[in-house]
């Protein structure tokens, strides 16, 4: 990409700053246009989750994908047009799941009050519930955030972090959207919940260096029992891998203890561990569970007020998956 379309993303992007400024986020939004909105949300999320915990991890990534994207603006549910290739269909995407759930939450509430409950607040809302419904923190979502008019696929890779990033890359996209180092090891503290794919790592695992060896940043031990029990080939595609096993579903310290023992499961993740800084922050967060909730939840809060767009900017999407 050329300097030139780089400077008008970030054109974009402080524009999109800037309109955040003209109205703000509010708890309780909905209270007098669609008084049980929260409560459907929240109800919808407790019945679901406590049959299928495993979901709470997919809704809390795509709160995180939407608002890295163009701001917390729900343009991660959209789906690609004929003309139009959707942050959905770019690679990062590939993994994401939980979008059929955000949908059927949206018509419910379109039943209860047509056009007035944006998707971006639906998306910020769920990850909240969720994670609350597996035992994990709790943290405001101030309401009134609307749905952007556009979602573009390639601006996942200038935004996203990926999964073999470095801790400079790493530092550098949290700080694109105003996040800071501090920000990056408690939100990445999200991978104590959920689970990756053998493809995620199979070069880690299989070959690092192009000479068919295995990270040396990974715990050798732990290579060895990932080989033979869950990533057997460097083509598996389908096989899964708890970021934080035996306990993927409970929003504990487990990730952070992995990562000290060398065995987080990305580059990105092991990468927490290079720097003085970020290693100081692991052992902060590891002073007790009290800590990490509480600090997740100043970040959490952080992340859900990234570049949203209030007032009259964007729309109130009827269907999640189309703009209107
Ligand atoms: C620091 C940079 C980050 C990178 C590079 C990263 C990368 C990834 C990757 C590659 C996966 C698994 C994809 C797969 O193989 O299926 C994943 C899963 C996940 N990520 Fe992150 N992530 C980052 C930060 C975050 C943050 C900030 C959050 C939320 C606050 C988050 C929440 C999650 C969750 C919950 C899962 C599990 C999803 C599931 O079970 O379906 N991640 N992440
Ligand atoms: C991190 O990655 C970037 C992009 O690949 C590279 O330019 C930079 O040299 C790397 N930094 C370190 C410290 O390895
Ligand atoms: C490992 O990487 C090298 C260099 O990129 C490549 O030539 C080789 O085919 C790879 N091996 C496998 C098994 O994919
Ligand atoms: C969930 C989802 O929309 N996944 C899409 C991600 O992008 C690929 C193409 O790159 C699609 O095939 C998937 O359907």
């Amino acid at each position: 990409m050329g300097s030139h379309s780089y400077m008008k993303v970030w054109i974009l992007c402080l524009i999109a700053l800037i309109g955040a400024t003209h109205a703000q986020l509010e708890l309780g939004f909905y209270s007098k246009s669609c008084p049980n909105a929260e409560k459907i949300i929240s109800d919808y999320v407790n019945e679901h989750i406590h049959k299928v915990p495993s979901l709470a991890a997919a809704l809390l990534r795509v709160h995180f994908h939407d608002c890295f994207v163009r701001g917390c603006d729900g343009s991660v549910l959209v789906t690609s047009t004929k003309n139009n290739q959707a942050e959905k269909e770019a690679p990062p995407n590939l993994t994401l799941r939980g979008f059929d759930f955000i949908e059927v939450l949206k018509s419910v509430l379109e039943a209860e009050c047509p056009g007035v409950v944006s998707c971006a607040d639906i998306v910020a809302l769920t990850a909240r519930d969720s994670i609350r419904a597996i035992g994990g923190p709790y943290w405001n979502v101030p309401t009134g955030r609307r749905d952007g008019l556009i979602s573009n696929g390639a601006l996942t890779l200038q935004f996203l972090p990926a999964p073999f990033h470095n801790l400079t890359t790493l530092i550098g996209r949290f700080r694109q959207v105003g996040l800071d180092i501090k920000d990056l090891v408690v939100l990445s503290g999200a991978h104590t919940i959920g689970i990756g794919h053998c493809s995620t790592i199979a070069t880690r695992l299989y070959n690092f260096t192009g000479n068919g060896d295995a990270d040396p940043s990974l715990d050798s031990t732990y290579v060895q029992n990932l080989k033979t029990t869950k990533c057997k080939s460097i083509a598996d595609q389908t096989t899964l891998v708890e970021m934080d096993p035996g306990s993927r579903n409970s929003f504990d310290l487990g990730y952070y203890k992995q990562v000290l023992k060398r065995r987080g499961l990305f580059q990105s993740d092991s990468a927490l561990l290079d720097s003085v800084a970020t290693r100081n922050i692991i052992n902060h967060e590891l002073t007790s569970t009290d800590t990490f909730f509480r600090d997740f939840t100043l970040s959490m809060e952080k992340l859900g007020r990234i570049g949203v767009l209030t007032g009259t900017q964007g729309e109130i999407r009827k269907i999640c998956s189309r703009i209107n």
